[in-house]
């Protein structure tokens, strides 16, 4: 493996001499979640952000009925009753940090060399604030220096015109776009002649997308949030909800109290899974009254959860010998296929593989099963706990079935509920964001559009790295985000970037994916979502769609953090112009007013028949979803059952299973601060959670230093040094650290074969004391 060190990666522990090195701490949280600790960390937050006015007034714009934005913090749907305070601690943060007092303006980054900026800590560039004007990288003074939008436009269509194929450049989207930047981005890739448009859902949902899709012709959960208001039983996966969907802790606590089971599978028992006080819930808060939020928590090991399943199945089907009504014989014989082959695959399996594979006692797997027998109506919810595994698309299918099994599907209160990421990550797909377009998607924008769109696969996540690594692709848009940090294997995604010609980034705020740049850089610098967009026609307001399929507008109302940002449909408008000059397409009517984009989108999607009328109805309008009405729009017609084999997930001696994941405190690769409340962390962040006998054995204790030294499937290693190991309440043979910074051991090879998904969940390290072993000469 290549040994070349980028100061982008934080592969080694800050030395202790560093600056603002406060001593770490861990005390195991007890305290419910959310509640009044979510209150004090916001209202130190917005003190520091400088935010104590104009925050609260934000936030209580919004997520509101008729005017407001979006939440730019997740994806979990808004209060259907549009009358609560449906905000969270972790959306107000990310909120005022997008409406910062800081600027990045020219004088910043004529004071600042790109390589003394690379010495910086992600946390540090972030904090300098927003971006104020396009700028140049120059190599001769190794700054970024200011362009003119037109120079860096006419740059950009040059670059693209020289190309000797559209495939050479590759069209990155993180889910915060809104869908009318999506559908125009789309369409220029298109009209380019590329479906390269890898996004960030190829590292996070994509195995549930597939397996949807395979199963029940949908790429989508079909469960609302209505649906969870009426559910007897709520299974949730592989999510620390408390952290990255705090609002799902009001549905879980509202569910607690009407009567229903919630059972939480993790190997991490995680805040959500014990009590909260519902923040909006005034009374409460004033009586320090909490909920429960768990009725039962199993920890499965890392990998374990479709053994775990089928486990569940088994005790289903066992169940249903001696109660018919355990299994639901009318649905099954009705809606599915492939039954009989799934049951004959459960029941071969022995109950001894299954303990084995999830890591945990029968005994504990028949509980879950008896809270599924006696729910009449369930949801299993999960997120990325489940997906980022090699076998993430076969277990999401198995959730599938099980929920087959007794008709959970297609009637209130009952349905598969993925929680997505980003606000807008599923609006992306929707719109066209997809390096595997289905052909119908593709006749449809052809007509609506007049194009001859690309008929051949693009390249996703992945891929877009290999390519840019062996030179194949040279130029690198990224429209928003932070790829440099967020993709796997950080060394070789580096070299990648490197390697192209030319790097756009879109962004909001300063990243590491400004300092590792192509031989020509720009920063393109758009309005946030909590910004006005004024247009030619007025005020614009862009949609969005959350993980539970509902569209609805965002509507922008501070003033821009600088009088040259632009909106990203005006972005994309003028990169489409100047690469396409006798393009026919009208990009500079489109985004005098958004109403006409959403027309021809009205056209060109599926679902979004009447889209300016619908969009603007107070909560909006739900896609509709075959799947949710008992049509199947998959080969058979029918909900399919899968009947794949368990996959061995259990580590070698010596070996752990390490996953990555995310603090309290950060946001993807924006890190808030060092501390990680819920699993009582303060000024950490290289850390190796541990199962206390795994420390035993390798004679460690609390914050003792390590190497944890990665083996990818091609045998080569990666390692981090003196990250501080920390006794957990997890099962033997697993670990858990931080993302962006374990991306370093994440091989790029190492993706699923069923997914393309890096394995950021799975990764196999061994963990030795500092100083004692290879891992200190181990390449990075
Ligand atoms: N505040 C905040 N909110 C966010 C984000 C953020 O960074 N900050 N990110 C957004 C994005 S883009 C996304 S995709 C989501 C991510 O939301 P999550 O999926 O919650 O993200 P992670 O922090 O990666 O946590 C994964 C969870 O999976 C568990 N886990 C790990 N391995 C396994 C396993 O094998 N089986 C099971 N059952 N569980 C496992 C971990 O213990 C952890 O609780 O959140 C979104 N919301
Ligand atoms: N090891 C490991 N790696 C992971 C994961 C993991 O669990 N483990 N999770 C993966 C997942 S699920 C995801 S989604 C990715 C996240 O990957 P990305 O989406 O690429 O990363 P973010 O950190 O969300 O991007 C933050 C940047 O977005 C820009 N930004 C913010 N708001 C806006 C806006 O409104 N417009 C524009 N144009 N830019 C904006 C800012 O400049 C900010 O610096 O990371 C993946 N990487
Ligand atoms: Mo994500």
């Amino acid at each position: 493996m290549t040994d070349q060190r980028t100061p982008a990666q934080s592969a080694d522990a800050p030395s202790e001499n560093a600056p603002d090195r406060r001593a770490p701490e861990f005390r195991p949280y007890h305290h419910p979640a959310a509640g009044w600790g979510a209150a004090k960390s916001v209202s130190r937050f917005l003190l520091r952000e400088r935010e104590f006015v104009d925050g609260p007034r934000a936030v209580q714009r919004m997520n509101h009925e008729g005017e407001g934005f979006d939440c730019p913090g997740c994806a979990w749907p808004d209060d259907l009753k549009g009358l609560r305070l449906d905000i969270c601690e972790n959306g107000i943060k990310h909120v005022s940090w997008e409406m910062t007092h800081h600027r990045v303006g020219p004088e910043f980054f004529a004071a600042h060399t790109v390589t003394e900026l690379s010495s910086w800590s992600d946390e540090q560039l972030e904090r300098q604030g927003r971006l104020t004007h396009p700028m140049s990288y120059d190599p001769d003074t190794d700054t970024y220096v200011p362009i003119s939008w037109k120079d860096a436009f006419a740059l950009v269509g040059r670059t693209l015109r020289e190309l000797d194929s559209p495939h050479r450049a590759t069209y990155y989207t993180s889910g915060r776009l809104g869908n009318e930047a999506t559908f125009l981005y789309q369409l220029m890739a298109r009209e380019l002649g590329t479906n390269n448009l890898p996004d960030c859902s190829n590292m996070c949902h994509e195995a549930s997308g597939r397996a949807l899709q395979a199963a029940l012709g949908t790429g989508k959960g079909t469960a609302d949030l209505k649906d969870w208001e009426v559910a007897d039983a709520l299974f949730i996966l592989g999510v620390n909800a408390a952290s990255n969907a705090p609002r799902m802790l009001t549905s879980l606590a509202e569910a607690h109290k009407r009567g229903a089971k919630i059972v939480h599978i993790n190997p991490l028992v995680e805040a959500a899974a014990t009590r909260t006080i519902i923040p909006h819930d005034f009374v409460d808060m004033a009586l320090f009254r909490s909920t429960p939020t768990s009725s039962l928590n199993i920890q499965p090991r890392i990998g374990g959860d479709m053994a775990l399943l089928r486990g569940m199945a088994k005790a289903v089907l066992a169940e249903a010998e001696t109660d018919p009504k355990a299994l639901d014989r009318e649905f099954v014989e009705r809606y599915t296929t492939g039954f009989d082959a799934y049951r004959a695959l459960v029941e071969a399996t022995p109950w001894e593989e299954i303990e084995r594979q999830s890591g945990v006692a029968r005994a504990d797997i028949a509980k879950a099963a008896r809270v599924y027998c006696e729910a009449d109506r369930s949801i299993f919810s999960w997120c990325l706990g489940i997906t980022q595994h090699e076998h993430g698309v076969d277990t999401v299918r198995e959730i599938v079935n099980l929920l087959l099994l007794r008709g959970n599907l297609g009637r209130e209160g009952a349905g598969p509920s993925p929680v997505r990421g980003h606000s807008n990550v599923q609006g992306n797909r929707t719109c066209g964001i997809d390096h595997r377009p289905p052909q119908e998607f593709l006749d449809r924008l052809a007509k609506a559009c007049a194009i001859e769109p690309p008929r051949e696969h693009g390249l996703d996540t992945v891929r877009s790295i290999e390519a840019m690594h062996r030179g194949e692709v040279t130029v690198f848009v990224g429209m928003g985000g932070n790829f440099a940090l967020a993709a796997p294997d950080t060394a070789y995604t580096s070299e990648a970037l490197r390697r192209c010609e030319l790097t756009v980034q879109v962004s909001t705020k300063l990243n590491r994916s400004h300092l590792v740049h192509g031989r020509r850089a720009l920063i393109l610098p758009c309005l946030g979502r909590t910004e006005k967009d004024l247009q030619k026609a007025g005020k614009q307001a862009t949609s969005v769609e959350d993980s539970m399929s509902m569209v609805h507008l965002s509507l922008g109302m501070k003033r821009p953090a600088s009088p040259h940002l632009l909106s990203e449909p005006a972005i994309i408008a003028g990169m489409a112009r100047a690469a396409l000059p006798d393009s026919d397409t009208p990009w500079e009517w489109y985004v005098e007013d958004y109403d006409r984009i959403r027309d021809t989108m009205a056209r060109a999607l599926e679902g979004f028949e009447d889209f300016n009328r619908r969009v603007r109805l107070p909560l909006g309008f739900r896609i509709k979803q075959p799947a949710r009405e008992l049509v199947f729009r998959t080969a058979s017609g029918r909900a399919e059952f899968s009947a794949a084999g368990l996959p061995d997930v259990v580590p070698a001696d010596g070996v752990l299973k390490l996953g990555t994941m995310r603090s309290h405190d950060q946001w993807n690769t924006t890190i808030y601060s060092d501390d990680d409340r819920y699993r009582g962390i303060k000024n950490l962040r290289t850390l190796i959670f541990m199962n206390a006998q795994d420390m035993r054995d390798r004679g460690l204790t609390l914050f003792d230093e390590v190497d944890i030294t990665s083996t990818a499937r091609d045998g080569s290693t990666r390692s981090v040094h003196r990250y501080k190991a920390v006794p957990y309440d997890i099962p033997r043979g697993c670990a858990a650290g931080y993302m962006p910074e374990l991306n370093v051991l994440c091989a790029i090879g190492d993706y699923s074969t069923q997914s393309d998904q890096p394995l950021m969940k799975n990764v196999d390290v061994t963990v030795r004391p500092s100083g004692t072993g290879d891992g200190d000469r181990a390449a990075g």
